[in-house]
């Protein structure tokens, strides 16, 4: 066993720009686990491949080995970590704040990522037109922002609930870094939001967990 309390390499099933992915890289660089990357690439449609089917049935990633341990979903992974793996807790003691940090990822996870999803895109423009998909993203992802906006107003220090990294900080950077990076999302509505943006964006396990990190990502 590691110092860190594995017993065998973990594998994470992982997309360099899946933001679902991205919860999880942030996860296990926080809790200092070592893993061997198994990259999915989501535009060959490897998610839907019988092999990848068998980890998780509903075709998309992240997925994670651990020794006879396979389970999918960032959410359920996330939870998995942070009991098996103690070691820099993703939740915060106070029961309130702990509340906050699963209602925000929540709203990221249930209330914004799906809508912005591979195929939803896919079907809006393809059905409807290119335009019609910004208009969409901004509609869907201004919608979440702008409860995160009000959730957080009172609960916020350096990050989302505080002065440390937990849950909610997991699902808000990547779901940002999307947002403005792929979708071009002005965040001048969002001040709060485009705060802790800065911050994290100086955070080692969150830049180290970036797409543009990741093994996967394009060299051209
Ligand atoms: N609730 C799931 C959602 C997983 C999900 O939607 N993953 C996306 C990438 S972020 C995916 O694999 N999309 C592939 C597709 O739409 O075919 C989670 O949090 O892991």
């Amino acid at each position: 066993m590691t110092t860190s309390g594995q017993e065998k390499k973990l594998q994470l099933y992982s997309y360099h720009r899946s933001s679902c992915s991205f919860r999880v890289r942030i996860a296990l660089n926080l809790k200092g686990l070592d893993y061997e990357y198994k990259a999915v690439n989501l535009l060959k449609g490897e998610q839907k491949s019988p092999e990848f089917l068998k980890l998780n049935p509903i075709g998309y990633v992240p997925a994670l080995v651990d020794g006879d341990i396979m389970i999918a979903d960032s959410f359920a992974i996330i939870m998995y970590l942070e009991e098996k793996y103690p070691q820099h807790p993703l939740l915060p003691r106070d029961l309130q704040k702990r509340a906050i940090n699963y209602q925000a990822a929540n709203i990221v996870s249930a209330s914004i990522q799906p809508l912005q999803n591979l195929d939803v895109l896919k079907y809006i423009e393809e059905k409807v037109g290119p335009e019609a998909k910004i208009a969409w993203l901004e509609k869907h992802i201004g919608k979440g922002f702008a409860a995160l906006e009000k959730l957080l107003k009172n609960h916020a220090g350096k990050y989302a609930t505080g002065d440390d990294v937990f849950l909610a900080d997991l699902f808000l950077a990547p779901q940002i870094h999307g947002a403005v990076q792929r979708f071009n999302l002005d965040m001048t509505p969002y001040p709060l939001l485009a705060r802790l943006y800065e911050a994290y964006m100086q955070v080692p396990a969150i830049q180290d967990a970036l797409p543009e990190k990741q093994p996967d990502f394009p060299s051209t």
